[in-house]
């Protein structure tokens, strides 16, 4: 039996396995540049965020319909299921398919036609958080904030994602804090590629509850102990640090010092069907290269519950 656990830091349209992008491509027609799977998957060498993220905008093309979205969510939910999630708070990115002529209703009515059914169907509970792309204007953040008002009772907060360099997060100091007035919780991706200042800019400027990934914290010992006093979850995503060479091999990630440092880490898949692993393979890979205790393993696995959107009831009964 795998551990239970929560996964925080999830995008769903990194969830995508070739085999379902060709399977969407040839039902809506939209012709991919690959002559398979295999050939698509020769693609996956990263050299960095930038070059993975040029690959993820050009494989959404594939998703048209809501049956699209809810075929994506479904099949991630019952693989994250299989793996040990008990409950998943799910990225999307709706400027990415807003752009494409995709509206905002059938990227949320398809994930919620397989979030909706999920408890019942899985076992897992789900939240969706609605990302921005930091590197769009804070005007078209706000745009996009307004195009979602008539959804925020299935959008539970907003996070910050995609090119982070030169893209810092007071740039959407006034989507924050309209976002914070229509009562959504509020997440960043900060310290993945970006420096240490980006994750205080997070917590200081845009006031989030926890910051997405947030490795490169590690390079300021005051930030470590900010971090650690007010217990700020830090969603990590060891797997995606190697394959965007963020970290040089698994075996020097940070997290077991980050760990001992107090810091209240929690392990996580990013976008799974690009940097070869779900939420239980993330688990076993720091298990099986780091060396970490299954006491450690468990701490992981109760950071995540306690780090979730989650009110204690519904806590309890994930775990
Ligand atoms: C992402 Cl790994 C990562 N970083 C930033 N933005 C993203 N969007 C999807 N995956
Ligand atoms: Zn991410």
């Amino acid at each position: 039996m795998p551990l239970p656990k929560a996964e925080l830091h999830l995008h769903i349209e990194g969830t995508l396995e070739p085999e379902l992008a060709f399977e969407l491509a040839g039902r809506n027609g939209v012709p991919l540049p690959y002559a398979g799977t295999d050939a698509l998957r020769e693609a996956y060498r990263f050299t960095d965020l930038q070059s993975f993220l040029n690959l993820y905008y050009e494989l959404m093309a594939v998703l048209r319909t809501e049956q699209d979205f809810a075929d994506l969510a479904d099949a991630y939910l019952a693989r994250a299921a299989a793996q040990g999630v008990r409950h998943a708070e799910i990225f999307f990115d709706p400027q990415a398919h807003l752009a494409r002529g995709v509206g905002m209703d059938t990227v949320v009515e398809g994930l919620w036609r397989a979030l909706g059914r999920s408890e019942e169907k899985h076992g897992v509970s789900t939240r969706l958080i609605m990302c921005f792309l930091r590197d769009e204007t804070a005007e078209s953040a706000m745009r996009t904030l307004r195009a979602a008002q008539p959804y925020l009772g299935r959008i539970t907060g907003v996070g910050l994602d995609s090119a982070e360099t030169g893209h810092p997060p007071a740039k959407f100091r006034e989507v924050y804090e309209a976002a914070t007035a229509l009562g959504l919780r509020r997440v960043a991706h900060a310290g993945e590629e970006g420096p240490p200042e980006y994750i205080t800019e997070a917590l200081d400027v845009l006031g989030v509850e926890r910051v997405d990934h947030g490795l490169r914290c590690t390079e300021d010992p005051e930030l470590v102990e900010r971090l650690v006093r007010d217990r700020v979850p830090l969603t990590l995503c060891p797997l995606s640090n190697v394959r965007l060479r963020t970290v040089d091999a698994l075996a020097d990630h940070p997290l077991p010092a980050m760990l001992d440092a107090g810091l209240m880490c929690t392990v996580n898949s990013d976008d799974p069907a690009y940097f070869g692993g779900y939420a239980g393979d993330n688990f076993d890979a720091v298990r099986d290269t780091l060396g970490l205790s299954e006491e450690r393993l468990r701490d992981l696995a109760r950071n995540s519950f306690h780090a979730a959107f989650l009110d204690d009831d519904e806590e309890r009964r994930a775990r």
